[in-house]
């Protein structure tokens, strides 16, 4: 051994996932290998997952352990990607919390009772948060198996933003202007801000019971957030979103969809370590507005999977050059991988951007 050489010198290069390329790129680290991962990697692109899910309800399939656990791992085995995005929806906390809620296959969720007035909002509210947490077991269990199973691989917890449950829960199911959401803000700002408190408090006991787990990063989906002008975007949404993600100690993702005048509003103050963009926005531009103390993530243009290989290779070739302005990139879609998309194309994605990164 050598006589004074610190031992820190010498100790092996810090193994696990919080040593991964994603988890670096995610804190601001440009890594030797660009990290890549697909937003609804898992689900209905996969034919195991379909076969796997013959005859159980989505919900349920969230709410079994095994099952939950499988279908995560299925994509990270098939196409080599950076990191697992666990299997769920973002209403599976309000189910926690005991709302009637079912996903229409086809569809997506719809709500028994719609949550409009009022008194609706003053019900909802009623219930405790806590109750997320501690009917979450089902979630930690199928993070734990996950999390057995990736090794150095990282896993990425997500949660829905208050304003996306929100624009389901008012409309009692998917819209798509979001309006009676857009109006409840306006109409009775104290009942919106009650209602998007208590959305934010249900989504970060979700987000704790992954991390807790063994998640070694977090997604916050605010999908439907594009829909807002920016005035509407500060005032009723924006702090609510903060408190989802706040105290949650691994790295943070904040992921719209059409929100290029929105992106400088989605760091939070800092709260986001990373900002997922859509196709609409190159990334060197969403990179100059967001600035030097941000990861971006994205953005490759969901219609070109059904593009000729050459096409998706040269687009593919294109937003990994955008996004080498930003401090640090994480390759991914611009949106979820559409259900026909065939999934051989997303291997070779994969393939790609490890080689050129390379
Ligand atoms: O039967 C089925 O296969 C149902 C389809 C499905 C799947 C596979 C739904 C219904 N949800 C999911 C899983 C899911 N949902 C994941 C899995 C992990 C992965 O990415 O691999 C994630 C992250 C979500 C999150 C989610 N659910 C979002 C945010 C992400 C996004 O795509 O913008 C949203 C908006 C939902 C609502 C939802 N759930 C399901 C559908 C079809 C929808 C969208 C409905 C609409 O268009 O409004």
């Amino acid at each position: 051994m050598p006589p004074s050489s610190s031992v820190v010198d010498s100790a092996p290069a810090p193994a696990g996932p919080s040593a991964s390329a994603l988890v670096r790129a995610i804190r601001g680290e440009r890594t030797d290998r660009l990290p890549v991962w697909f937003m609804r990697q898992a689900g209905r692109s996969l034919p195991e997952y379909r076969e796997l899910r013959v005859g159980t309800h989505m919900l349920d399939a969230c709410l079994t352990p095994e099952l939950a656990a499988e279908i995560t791992l299925q994509p990270v085995r098939r196409h080599g990607v950076d990191a697992g995005i666990f299997f769920s929806d973002i209403v599976v906390p309000l189910r926690l919390a005991g709302i009637a809620v079912e996903i229409e296959p086809g569809r997506g969720p719809v709500f028994t009772d719609p949550v409009r007035t009022a008194s609706d909002v003053a019900k909802i509210v009623a219930v405790d948060p806590e109750q997320v947490a501690a009917a979450a077991q089902p979630i930690r269990d199928a993070v734990r198996i996950v999390v057995g199973e990736l090794g150095d691989l990282p896993l990425i917890g997500f949660a829905g933003a208050p304003f996306t449950l929100a624009a389901y829960l008012v409309e009692g199911g998917p819209s798509k202007e979001h309006l009676r959401a857009r109006a409840m803000m306006h109409a009775d700002p104290e009942s919106w801000h009650a209602l998007a408190g208590w959305l934010a408090r249900v989504s970060h006991a979700f987000l704790r019971a992954q991390t807790d787990a063994g998640a070694s990063a977090v997604q916050l989906f605010d999908s439907w957030a594009g829909s807002l002008s920016v005035a509407d975007y500060r005032a009723f949404v924006a702090p609510h979103s903060r408190a989802a993600l706040a105290g949650i100690d691994t790295p943070r993702i904040h992921f719209g969809v059409g929100t290029a005048h929105l992106l400088r509003d989605m760091r939070l103050d800092g709260t986001a370590d990373a900002v997922g963009v859509d196709w609409r926005t190159p990334l060197d531009e969403a990179a100059a507005v967001l600035g030097p103390d941000i990861t971006v993530q994205g953005n490759i243009d969901p219609a070109l999977l059904h593009a000729p290989w050459h096409v998706v290779e040269a687009h593919v070739r294109d937003v990994i050059a955008r996004g080498a302005s930003a401090r640090a990139h994480i390759l991914n879609l611009g949106h979820g991988v559409p259900p026909d998309t065939d999934p051989d194309v997303l291997t070779r994605i994969v393939a790609l951007a490890h080689e050129v990164s390379a």
